[in-house]
């Protein structure tokens, strides 16, 4: 029997947030395994066996979003991969059908646990972003899908972490100052769900 076999805590936040380098310190001190959804579905666009490959491409460069079959799958592939019970799952979910496919996939196997929100303002983000596009080679670090990333942002994710919000379960995360004053933050809110 698999009831509830996973722990999950969704790590959410608009692009450039923060959510992968605060991530990288959750796993440093409490030993979650992180699973960040942009990262593994630019694993399977750089799979030449990948057939969906192009798909993705275009989703990230547009700063859309890639349908929840592809992307839950392979959460769920990785989750399964690792042989661990604890989750951080980074950018994700981002909409509706992205929760509902995720609610669809996982609700019998996946406890969510909480919702991290790091809340950070437009500007900081697009300057985080165009900062790293200086040297990350990522496709959608420039201004132009920036805008589109922003806009999805507001119109898409916005409203999920509105849902968790009415089920009580987001700890909202100020996320502007420096990498090690915002993970004061989620200490704070780490240790408080540990007791
Ligand atoms: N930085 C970080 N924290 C800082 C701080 N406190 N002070 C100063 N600088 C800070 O950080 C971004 C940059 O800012 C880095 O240079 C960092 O050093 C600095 P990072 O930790 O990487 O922020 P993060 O929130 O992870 O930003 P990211 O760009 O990864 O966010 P996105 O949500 O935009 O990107 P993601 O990879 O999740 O998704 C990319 C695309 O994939 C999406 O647009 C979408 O097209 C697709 N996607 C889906 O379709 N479905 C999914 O489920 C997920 C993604
Ligand atoms: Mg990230």
């Amino acid at each position: 029997n698999s009831v509830n076999m996973y722990n999950v805590v969704f790590v959410l936040g608009g692009p450039g947030a923060g959510k992968g380098t605060q991530c990288v310190k959750i796993v440093e001190k409490y030993g979650y395994v992180h699973l960040s959804a942009g990262d593994l579905l630019r694993a399977e666009r750089a799979n030449s066996e990948s057939k969906y490959g192009q798909l993705i491409d275009k989703h990230i460069k547009e700063g859309s979003i890639v349908p929840v079959a592809i992307t839950c799958a392979l959460l769920r592939q990785a989750m399964e991969k690792s042989g661990k019970t604890n989750f951080l799952i980074d950018g994700f979910p981002r909409n509706k059908d992205n929760l509902d496919g995720w609610n669809q996939e996982m609700n019998d196997v996946a406890n969510v646990k909480m919702v991290l929100f790091f809340n950070c303002s437009e500007e900081v983000c697009v300057n985080r972003c165009l900062e790293r596009g200086k040297t990350s080679g990522r496709t959608d670090d420039n201004t132009e899908s920036l805008k589109k990333r922003i806009v999805t942002f507001n119109n898409s994710t916005k409203p999920i972490i509105e849902h968790y919000q009415a089920l009580k379960l987001v700890q909202e995360i100020p996320a502007e100052k420096n990498p090690t004053e915002v993970f004061e933050e989620v200490q704070q809110v780490f240790e408080k769900m540990d007791s």
